[in-house]
């Protein structure tokens, strides 16, 4: 039986990506790298470091720097997305998340937050909802990032549930993929065809509720 939620945070809980992009773009302006979408996009979930080299490798620019001038650049980053973070209010929570965490709690399972963000605790404090996730995956502790199951692995072990009592949620295709692989049931919220891989998928946060997953599980 299902005890428990695995949660990602940005993406399903709130829209960090509008931050990480402003906060990024400002760095390819600044190392002459051109900023698109598709750029933006790719970089949704991947870490710090591996956010940047993606950057610099699109503008043909990953041998220009040293580590120590790829660390600053990280760090000014860093910079530029904790001051658009500390604008957040519980107004920047997706709809029916609040809604969704109150009936989890209220049937006593318990949830863990699995997100590659360094910054996620100032995130969800910023939103009013860091009592839901004393449990979280520290990112920096972890050996590979999504699609690698570990992440996910983790978010059941410190539930101290079996991945088979777990419920991943998740909003990109690599996430789906490490939930997937780490042995749990799947929710996908957004596009089915790009979340194919999902035991059950949501089109928006709105549809997350116990009744909704509870008949796909059934149908399943
Ligand atoms: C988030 C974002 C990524 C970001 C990563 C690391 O992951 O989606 O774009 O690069 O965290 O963030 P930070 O620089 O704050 O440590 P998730 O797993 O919450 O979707
Ligand atoms: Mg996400």
């Amino acid at each position: 039986a299902i005890k428990g939620f695995v949660f990602d945070l940005d993406g399903v809980i709130t829209d960090t990506s509008v931050f990480h992009s402003q906060a990024w773009h400002q760095i390819a302006d600044k190392v002459g790298v051109s900023w698109d979408d598709q750029l933006a996009d790719a970089l949704k979930g991947i870490s710090r470091m591996d956010s940047l080299n993606l950057i610099l490798a699109r503008g043909h620019r990953e041998n220009d720097f040293t580590p120590d001038q790829k660390a600053a650049l990280a760090a000014e980053k860093n910079t530029n997305y904790l001051a658009l973070v500390n604008q957040m209010t519980p107004a920047n929570i997706l709809p029916g998340i609040t809604d969704f965490l109150a009936e989890l709690q209220a049937h006593g399972y318990a949830m863990s937050l699995a997100s590659a963000s360094k910054n996620a605790p100032l995130v969800l404090s910023k939103l009013g909802l860091g009592h839901y996730f004393t449990k979280a995956v520290d990112p920096a502790t972890l050996t590979h990032g999504k699609p690698d199951p570990e992440i996910f692995r983790r978010g059941a072990e410190i539930l101290n549930l079996s991945p088979a009592e777990c419920i991943g949620v998740e909003d990109a295709a690599a996430g789906v993929q490490s939930i997937n692989g780490a042995g749990e049931t799947s929710i996908g919220i957004g596009d089915p065809t790009v979340l194919a891989a999902a035991d059950i998928n949501f089109t928006d946060t709105t549809q997350l509720t116990l009744a909704n997953i509870q008949s796909q599980l059934v149908t399943a």
